[in-house]
């Protein structure tokens, strides 16, 4: 990994090459600075921001704009804010309520075409072009849908329910949704909260403290690793992957955890204090200018190489 500052392809306007797992890269000091984040900046003017994804220079913020939990999450003045890498890098948000009338917006995903938000009880579906929004009522027994993964080529989504702790699946068809129960709830599991696709796995929390994958073809579930950086109760926000193939994993409360496929797991360094809500790994076009992104459930969007 070079060092190099490179203002020409910048997400966010500043970017060091850094492999956020670090992973012994190829610098001279590697070794000081595996498993600590750089503070870059942070972009403000967010109310309860719990989630951010991004692509070729865009961003979409999710604003709960509410703290409180239960029936005070249906108010009706959650937001999406779409951000650009331009504007980001001089403090100002291009478009703070690109999409309204939502309730709590957390976990999203992206496609070339649509932005899905998990709206509590909804997923909507937002077409990126002309902003109209298809909305799939989530089936009775829902309560707080949580986080998105999608699996665009076979039209699913996956969405963790907080509330009930169980994982819906979603064919997205307008015109025939259908919603089934993917993964019902484990002895001992608490909220399912993050949830992130790798190649045919479905990586989620399962049980506190734990990650765990579930294969989309045989359910099978697979413990990856448990006591997350040293700690029973980890409570998994945001899942994400660094381009060295380790799973960067967020507790809500303010930590960020990075777990090898071997199990073993290493608090990242250099986090701000506050909370640490559901995470976005930036990969650079180039593959070593890589950011993460870490909402603060309460005005930022902090930015770590
Ligand atoms: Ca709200
Ligand atoms: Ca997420
Ligand atoms: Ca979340």
């Amino acid at each position: 990994m070079n060092k190099n500052l490179k203002i020409s392809s910048l997400i966010f306007t500043v970017a060091l090459s850094f492999g956020i797992s670090g992973c012994g890269g190829s610098g001279d000091d590697d070794n000081a600075n595996d498993n600590k984040l750089t503070f870059i900046e942070s972009v403000g003017g967010f109310s309860v921001p719990e989630s951010v994804v991004g692509k070729d220079g865009t961003f979409y913020v999710s604003n709960v704009n509410s703290k409180a939990s239960g029936n005070h999450w249906i108010d009706n003045n959650g937001f999406i804010s779409k951000v650009t890498k331009e504007e980001i890098g001089g403090d100002s948000i291009v478009d703070l309520k690109w999409i309204e009338d939502l309730q709590a917006p957390k976990g999203m995903a992206l496609t070339d075409t649509a932005l899905f938000v998990a709206d509590v009880a909804t997923v909507v579906l937002i077409n990126l072009s002309n902003s109209e929004k298809i909305v799939f009522d989530a089936p009775n027994g829902t309560e707080q849908l949580n986080d998105i993964a999608l699996d665009k080529a076979n039209s699913k989504l996956y969405v963790t329910d907080y509330g009930t702790s169980q994982i819906l699946r979603l064919i997205y068809n307008p015109i025939n949704p259908i919603w089934e129960i993917f993964y019902d709830t484990e002895d001992n599991n608490p909220a399912q909260n993050g949830l992130y696709l790798d190649n045919g796995k479905l990586i989620m929390q399962g049980e506190k403290g734990k990650l765990k994958s579930i294969n989309l073809e045989d359910n099978a579930v697979t413990l990856i690793a448990e006591n997350l950086c040293g700690d029973n109760n980890f409570a998994i926000d945001g899942i994400t992957k660094s381009n060295e193939g380790d799973y960067i994993v967020s507790d809500w409360n303010g930590a960020i955890c990075v777990v090898k496929p071997t199990g073993e797991s290493t608090v990242l360094e250099g986090i701000q204090d506050g909370n640490t809500a559901d995470i976005f790994f930036v990969e650079d076009d180039e593959g070593d200018e890589d950011l993460l992104l870490v909402p603060d459930f309460d005005s930022q969007i902090d930015i770590y190489m």
